[in-house]
């Protein structure tokens, strides 16, 4: 089964949308099988978004990331990656599809409410950077026998 690393950024968690957030992709069938609310600070942030170094927006990023809380969450499942990056839809809100998160609860590309690991390769390396391996649980749902 996949992993993939979710932030619920700070601004969905300022805005109350922590718990709408987490019902989408728990609703889809996806599991959570590690959780925690951190302030990121900029040394973590300048790793978490090392591939950004560099680029325009790249300071206002991490003043962004590291302005208030947010929830680091492991999501696993059956193409968690790819399924997680479907349900935020485009990184840009304006151009989301609705029915996604971005596309219906965002505005502005700065505000985009929400990070999910982009290729199975970066998940492992960020869910690294944000959970040590006794932090993930391993459990069985009886459920899944119903999604899979
Ligand atoms: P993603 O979050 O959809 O994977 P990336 O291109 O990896 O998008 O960009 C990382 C984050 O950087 C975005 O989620 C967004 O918060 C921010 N970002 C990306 N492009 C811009 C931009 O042009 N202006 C401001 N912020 C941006
Ligand atoms: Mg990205």
């Amino acid at each position: 089964m996949e992993r993939s690393l979710v932030l619920i950024k700070p601004d969905a968690v300022q805005r109350g949308l922590a718990g709408e957030i987490i019902c989408r992709l728990e609703r889809k069938g996806l599991k959570i099988v590690a959780m925690k609310m951190l302030h990121m600070d900029r040394k973590l942030a300048q790793r978490h978004y090392a591939v950004h170094k560099g680029k325009p927006f790249f300071d206002d990023l991490v003043r962004f990331i590291t302005s208030s809380p947010l929830i680091a969450i492991v999501f696993q499942g059956k193409n968690a990656v790819e399924i997680i990056r479907q349900l935020m839809g485009e990184t840009n809100p304006a151009k989301a599809s609705s029915g996604t998160i971005r596309g219906d609860f965002g505005i502005d590309i700065a505000y985009n409410l929400i990070h999910g690991s982009d290729s199975l390769e970066n998940a492992s390396t960020e869910i690294d950077l944000f959970f040590s391996a006794e932090e993930i649980c391993k459990y069985d749902r009886k459920m899944d026998a119903w999604i899979y």
